[in-house]
């Protein structure tokens, strides 16, 4: 297999592309391609302030290195969750990916801002979803919650133009196949690459969101990055990777079928499929106790959890 920009050995064979490229030609196309997709999708210009919010994991710590590499202005935020039952690492899985994160920095002289939840409110993801309404057994549900209210704080309250996610495709095909499944019409027509900026919401962008896990695997793999293979021991048994598990089935079988499923569905709505309806659109007042806003006419779900746990 020979690399298609210079005949070199390749080391990657991107089937869904038709192209296979060597180390150092995949390591630029990966750059480019975001490029291409940051300018498609309108997500930033080349002066706006970057919030990366960064996990430990192969896919968030690449983006911050391709940002980098490109040029941008871009800074990492790091939450503690405090998911540390005994792991592989030995060390436990938020314990290790904090480890990770702030080794990626230090080496590279870059600003990383850290948010110990525990520290900060009083407890972690375990105790706020096993002592609240809404985590009984399922800690993404209040996890989810956390870090929306978090990324968005500390975005606003820092400054930055934008919050940048290290999503790729497999993430975001799993989630249009959940919406698809059920028609969920709001979710079908709020699921982009970019969502913009609102009422006191920073806006989000997802520049990975066309390549395969297995391409940001590769990449960080080549470029040395040291990031964290396991999992969150609570994604364990999750609809999420049961669809990632199910399109992957698919893929093996058909080649490219993700990429096209989710494509396809970029291209249907920039033509006029999924129209937000402004009747679904909820409004949002601010938040009495943090200012963040909700489509709650209270305080918002995160000032709630975090008041009534900590009053038991
Ligand atoms: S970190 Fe949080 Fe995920 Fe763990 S508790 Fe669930 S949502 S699985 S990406
Ligand atoms: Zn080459
Ligand atoms: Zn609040």
């Amino acid at each position: 297999m020979k690399c298609k920009t210079c005949g070199g050995k390749a080391v990657v064979n991107l089937k869904q592309h038709r192209l296979a490229l060597c180390k150092e030609h995949f390591l630029d196309w990966i750059p480019d391609q975001t490029a291409r997709f940051i300018k498609k999708y309108r997500m930033f210009g080349p002066d706006e302030k970057i919030l990366v919010a960064v996990s430990g994991g192969k896919d968030s710590l690449s983006l911050w290195d391709i940002l980098l590499r490109l040029g941008y202005r871009a800074d990492g935020l790091y939450l503690g969750l405090g998911i540390n039952p005994p792991s592989e690492s030995g060390l436990g899985y938020s314990n290790e990916s904090h480890r990770l994160t702030e080794k990626f920095a230090s080496e590279r002289g870059l600003k990383l801002h850290v948010v110990d939840i525990e520290k900060t409110y009083g407890h972690s993801i375990p105790v706020l979803a096993d002592n609240s309404q809404r985590g009984r057994g399922k800690p993404c549900s209040v996890c989810g919650v956390v870090k929306r209210h978090e990324l968005n704080r500390v975005a606003r309250d820092m400054g930055y133009d934008v919050l940048a996610t290290g999503h790729n495709l497999d993430d975001e095909a799993a989630v249009l196949f959940g919406n698809t499944l059920s028609w969920s019409a709001d979710f079908l027509s709020r699921q982009w690459p970019v969502l913009p900026e609102r009422d006191g919401l920073a806006r989000k962008v997802k520049p990975l969101c066309r390549f395969y896990e297995k391409e940001m695997a590769a990449y960080a793999i080549l470029r040395g990055i040291e990031y964290i293979y396991e999992e969150c021991p609570f994604s364990v048994g999750s609809t999420s990777i049961y669809y990632k598990e199910l399109l992957n089935k698919l893929e093996n079988d058909r080649p490219g079928a993700k990429m096209v499923f989710y494509i396809s569905y970029l291209e249907a709505k920039s033509n006029g499929m999924f129209v937000e309806p402004e009747t679904i659109r909820p409004v949002l007042n601010a938040c009495p106790v943090c200012g963040q806003s909700t489509s709650s006419t209270g305080e918002c779900s995160f000032c709630r959890m975090i008041k009534k746990v900590s009053s038991q």
